[in-house]
Order: structure tokens, then C-alpha cells, then sequence
């Protein structure tokens, strides 16, 4: 089932932040569509629940140095 969040992410200063932040996303698989703001720190994502989820997510983001905190 496609499943649709909106995280929040500290750390994004660029929009270079952003992209990092979206693409480790967009790697894991069962990932359809991510979408980052700069300006609010919000990060919209759609994923096949049966592929990934929240955890998973939350490990790549933070995998490149920021931080999730909803
Ligand atoms: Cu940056």
C-alpha cells in the first residue's frame, strides 16, 4: 500500500542539504516520491509500506548527518 508522511529534518542549511536528503531516500527501494523544503525542514515522502518504512527512512537521512525528529 502507498503510504504518505511528512518528517521533519534538522540540519538542512542548502539546497545541496536538501538533495543529499532526498536521494538517500530515493535509493531505498519502495520509495516513489520524495520532496524536500528547505525553508521548513519538511520532507514529504511516498513509499510502498510493503518495501520500506519509517525506520528505514529515518536510518538514511541520519545516515548523512541529520537529523529526524517527527
Ligand atoms: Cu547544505
Amino acid at each position: 500500500m502507498a503510504n504518505q508522511v511528512t518528517i521533519h529534518v534538522q540540519g538542512m542549511t542548502c539546497g545541496g542539504c536538501v538533495k543529499s536528503v532526498e536521494n538517500s531516500v530515493n535509493a531505498l527501494s519502495g520509495v516513489e516520491k520524495v520532496n524536500g523544503q528547505l525553508e521548513t525542514g519538511k520532507v514529504d515522502i511516498v513509499f510502498n509500506d510493503s518495501q520500506t518504512d519509517i525506520k528505514q527512512i529515518t536510518d538514511a537521512i541520519e545516515g548523512k548527518g541529520y537529523t529526524v525528529v517527527a
